[in-house]
């Protein structure tokens, strides 16, 4: 992948990014629709999340979560988040390094648009290579050419390597006009081997602009691939594409009040 940024040591540990780490991670996003961000949440945190992660949801009956939640592939799933801890925590929704990052991209203003996972199973073929969201607007030029509006920031909660599959990404579709041809070209003769594909560890993210061409790939392991997603939009965009049925962000019984005031103008759309 060309677009990758490694978080140092030092401030990973200060839980403060370099200007200079901040400027070149938003030049680099902007002009690749995506960034894999190395090294930028603690791993134990990360763990927490997963074994809570594994409880709550991959250890379900699959059946259950066909019922409950959206199915977006062979044996994928997209799940809400249930927000409690260990998931209610700023550190995740809020956190030191990757927010500062997306603020600079969609600006200070910028809100929680949805909350939730996408879990593969084993076995789960590749997914159907598509947008996040149709383009905004009818000009092609327009769309390629407005600032990001709305992206997503993956936190995978297994390493991610070729046997779990990765979310194939086509770097800088989000800026092209020729995006809609290229999308229908790609679902009609899928060309996995030109994406550029993170491979991701725990601990590391990834962000992708709304508009960038992707597809998760297949779980070849033989266990599951949970991800985490957190999608920060602008004030004003409502994702009324992926969320009829599920809400894209969900509160357990109690738990809004456990958002801290500072951070509370980051639901303020839920
Ligand atoms: O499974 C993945 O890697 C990506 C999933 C995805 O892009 C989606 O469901 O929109």
């Amino acid at each position: 992948m060309i677009s990758t940024i490694a978080v140092s040591k030092p401030e990973l540990q200060t839980q403060q990014l370099l200007e200079s780490t901040q400027n070149q991670a938003r030049e680099l996003f902007l002009e690749h629709g995506a960034l894999w961000v190395k090294n930028a949440i603690p791993r134990s945190f990360v763990d927490e999340l997963a074994a809570a992660y594994q409880q709550i949801y991959t250890d379900q009956p699959i059946k259950k979560l066909r019922k409950k939640h959206a199915v977006v592939g062979d044996q994928r799933f997209m799940i809400s988040i249930k927000l409690k801890p260990p998931f209610n925590d700023p550190f995740l929704y809020a956190n030191d390094i990757l927010f500062p990052m997306v603020q600079s991209i969609l600006g200070s203003q910028c809100v929680i648009s949805s909350f939730g996972s996408v879990l593969s199973f084993p076995g789960a073929q590749h997914q159907a290579i598509h947008f996040d969201h149709p383009p905004l607007f009818e000009s092609p030029e327009a769309c390629g050419s407005i600032p990001p509006y709305a992206l997503t920031v993956v936190i995978p909660l297994v390493d991610i390597n070729q046997k779990t599959g990765s979310t194939a990404i086509w770097e800088g579709s989000h800026r092209r006009a020729t995006a809609r041809q290229e999308l229908e070209v790609l679902s009609e003769t899928p060309q996995w081997s030109q994406a550029s594909v993170p491979s991701p560890d725990r601990g590391d993210a990834y962000l992708m602009d709304y508009r960038v061409i992707h597809g998760g790939m297949a779980n070849n392991a033989d266990y599951a691939r949970p991800i985490l997603y957190l999608v920060y939009s602008r004030p004003w965009f409502q994702d009324t594409f992926n969320f009829n049925d599920q809400k894209p962000v969900r509160f357990a019984a109690g738990e809004r009040k456990n958002i801290p005031k500072k951070f509370r103008h980051l639901f303020a759309n839920h």
